[in-house]
């Protein structure tokens, strides 16, 4: 018998007497080498989506909008959730000025090893990727964009009511994301016209001293088999948190919808994330950087709606958050 081998008898004794002492029947565990998360539940994030798009169109500035941001500030504090919403004001890329409101879902506000969650909750005003141009300045319904990373979050909630963790998690919704500005726009150019929620949000971070370990962003998780490919920007500022939980996927079998290979940049909420507040923060996103247009052919058209979204994919993904939350 080598010693490595008796070393590890001994500590498999070890641990069988430990979990005796502890009076836990927890051996399947530990003979497995599993770890263990509460089980996400694929349906019921559906029916968060579904609870979105059945408002319409969530732009700011409009009455679905506002009645979406009430939605979604009940549900939290339902869910037990110490809710703050963050009112702001921001300049449009043709210089109109636009209200918005980010939401703000904290738990285990006094654990000091925080995880921020995020994703955006406004809808584009403009379809101006549709086919026909008779759309382009009609609002979006987002079922995926970004429904479904609001919808897995909702999920994520519940969950963390149900099943108290050790870790704090705050997970935030951006407003304002999708305003960016339109392909028909002529006018003078500015910069930084997409996720001006996420922006302000990041400045105030900063100013208040906010610290999260990592952020996880979860961008148009919803269609049927999706592909998440490992994007630039987030393997730029956060490679570890890419590879945990590129690995928890991988480890709970869905390595067909988590792809272990580089895809492309895609400028969104995780870059004034990282950026600006200073805090490692990924983006799981729907990006083929093979295909022509990189998102869905339905991204920013009047086809965004619950037909791309599959209750599979929500669970894929949710699943793999609680496999993060729960084993930090
Ligand atoms: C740009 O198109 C510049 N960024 C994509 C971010 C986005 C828009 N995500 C959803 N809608
Ligand atoms: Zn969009």
């Amino acid at each position: 018998m080598r010693i490595t081998q008796k070393i590890t008898i001994l500590l498999l004794a070890t641990v069988s007497l430990l979990a005796a002492c502890a009076g836990k029947p927890n051996a399947e565990k530990q003979s497995t080498g599993t770890v263990s998360a509460p089980v996400f539940n694929g349906d019921s994030a559906y029916q968060f989506v579904q609870r979105q798009v059945d408002f319409g169109a969530r732009v700011p500035g409009t009455a679905q909008h506002t009645a979406c941001a009430a939605f979604l500030d009940t549900t939290f504090r339902r869910f037990g959730a110490q809710v703050t919403i963050q009112n702001g004001e921001a300049t449009l890329y043709d210089g109109r000025t636009m209200r918005f409101k980010n939401i703000i879902a904290c738990y285990n506000p006094q654990a000091s090893k925080r995880l921020l969650l995020c994703a955006h909750w406004d809808t584009r005003p403009y379809a101006d990727q549709d086919t026909n141009p008779a759309n382009h300045h009609k609002p979006i319904l987002g079922a995926n964009d970004a429904a479904s990373g609001v919808g897995v979050l909702l999920e994520v909630a519940r969950q963390l009511h149900l099943n108290e963790p050790t870790i704090g998690v705050d997970i935030v919704l951006f407003d304002l994301e999708d305003w960016g500005t339109p392909e028909f726009y002529t006018g003078p150019q500015r910069e930084d016209t997409w996720c001006l929620g996420s922006q302000y949000w990041a400045q105030q971070a900063v100013k208040s001293g906010y610290k999260a370990e990592f952020g996880i962003l979860l961008d148009m998780v919803g269609a049927p088999n999706a592909q998440f490919y490992k994007e630039q920007i987030s393997t730029y500022y956060a490679s570890f948190a890419v590879e945990k939980v590129w690995n928890a996927a991988q480890s709970l079998g869905f390595g067909s919808y988590f792809i272990n290979q580089s895809g492309g940049a895609v400028t969104d909420d995780h870059l004034y994330v990282n950026r600006v507040a200073n805090i490692p923060c990924i983006d799981i996103i729907q990006y083929n950087p093979y295909s022509t247009t990189g998102f869905g052919d339905y991204w920013h058209t009047m086809d965004d709606t619950m037909k791309h979204i599959d209750k599979n994919t929500l669970y894929v993904v949710g699943q793999t958050l609680l496999q993060v939350i729960y084993n930090p």
